[in-house]
């Protein structure tokens, strides 16, 4: 039989540091201190990345979920912490459309820029706006995760799909962990998953079209 379902879920630990702020956080340098300290735990926890998102509503500060990343838990790629924040927040107000209340703008906080991937997770969400400590490439040199080819022009293509991009959000703490994150890396004690042919999987296993081992389906 094939399998016909997937879920994705998120510690319990999360959602009791989201009661602990009383679930509204005001200001953009709290929420991104949240998202920051879960990124920290969650590397640390061992379920995937040094990546935590939040969506909140923009005006108030009500948090409408929290995600980590999840891929090592999981065993799904796209289990990107952006991902699970906006999955997580359509199912709680039961729409795919985080931009659908009018008059009730939503924003994803994020502990570093968007993948690839979550480029376009993000734009296809519904939010309205995003908030990042930074969108350089320090990210990438700190912790050898490849982020793919994200366009240089990635802040013009967001604003020009109504999503507003704030930088500079708690830079110095973000890269902390990163930084942490690396020496663990280096004691063999985290994973940084990557895409074949890049970073630490370069010269790793074989690739599907030399192993001889096709899937007759
Ligand atoms: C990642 N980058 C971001 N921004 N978020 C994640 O969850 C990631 N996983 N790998 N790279
Ligand atoms: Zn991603």
């Amino acid at each position: 039989m094939i399998t016909t379902q997937f879920q994705v879920d998120v510690p319990s630990w999360v959602a009791t540091a989201v009661a602990a702020t009383g679930g509204f956080l005001p200001s953009l340098d709290d929420r991104m201190a949240l998202a920051i300290h879960l990124a920290e735990r969650n590397f640390r926890d061992g379920g995937g990345g040094p990546f935590a998102a939040i969506v909140v509503e923009r005006s108030s500060g009500r948090i409408i979920s929290a995600g980590v990343n999840r891929v090592l838990a999981s065993n799904l790629s796209v289990s990107h912490a952006e991902v699970v924040a906006l999955s997580l927040a359509q199912c709680r107000l039961g729409t795919w459309d985080l931009g659908a209340k009018p008059g009730a703008p939503t924003e994803l906080v994020v502990n570093w820029r968007p993948c690839l991937q979550c480029c376009g997770a993000v734009l296809w969400s519904g939010i309205s706006h995003l908030v990042i400590p930074d969108d350089s490439d320090e990210l990438e040199r700190l912790t050898g995760f490849d982020e793919g080819p994200v366009p240089a022009d990635w802040v013009e293509q967001f604003e020009r799909r109504g999503v507003a991009v704030t930088r500079g959000v708690q830079l110095p703490e973000a890269l902390r962990v990163f930084r942490d994150f690396s020496e663990w890396v280096d004691q063999g004690r985290a994973v940084v998953y990557n895409a074949r042919g890049t970073g630490v999987n370069v010269g790793r296993g074989t690739p599907a079209s030399e192993s001889g081992a096709a899937d007759s389906g």
